[in-house]
């Protein structure tokens, strides 16, 4: 009985680390502003993460320059609108708000526990307050 209880919580855990993620697009989180409410996420393949439009006038694209493993098709949702992604391909991928990233309102995921393309990531090239806010994040990638 007591390895049954086990086993289902071991179960529950392993369910609650694939659980898909959601993100929030703000225009003000503590002092920042433009901002994704968590801007390094982990999740497995075929994971998805919804990116919700909590505030308006933001979106998400993929930095297609070294930013994303290869294969991995441009992404960019629309402006002011809820954005999905389910996540096929494993590696980093960085991503900004389009109309914010100058503003440092950027993020990365990690899908599969892959960090096989994080040279390509290092090269990514952040603009205005982005850097500054790219690079604890980037720090936190390097393994
Ligand atoms: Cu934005």
């Amino acid at each position: 009985m007591k390895y049954l209880f086990f086993i289902v919580a071991f179960c529950f855990s392993t369910l609650a680390y694939a659980e898909d993620i959601t993100i929030e697009m703000l225009n003000k989180l503590e002092k920042r502003s433009m901002v994704f409410s968590q801007e390094l996420v982990k999740v497995d393949v075929g994971d998805t993460v919804f990116w919700k439009a909590t505030d308006p006038g933001h979106n998400v694209e993929f930095i297609s320059k070294n930013g994303v493993p290869e294969g991995v098709e441009k992404f960019k949702s629309k402006v002011g609108k809820d954005a999905e992604y389910t996540f096929s391909i494993p590696g980093i991928y960085a991503y900004w708000c389009t109309p914010h990233k100058t503003m440092g309102m950027i993020g990365f995921v990690v899908v599969g526990d892959d960090y096989s393309n994080i040279d390509s990531i290092n090269q990514v090239k952040f603009i205005g307050k982005s850097k500054k806010i790219a690079e604890p994040l980037l720090a936190q990638l390097q393994q």
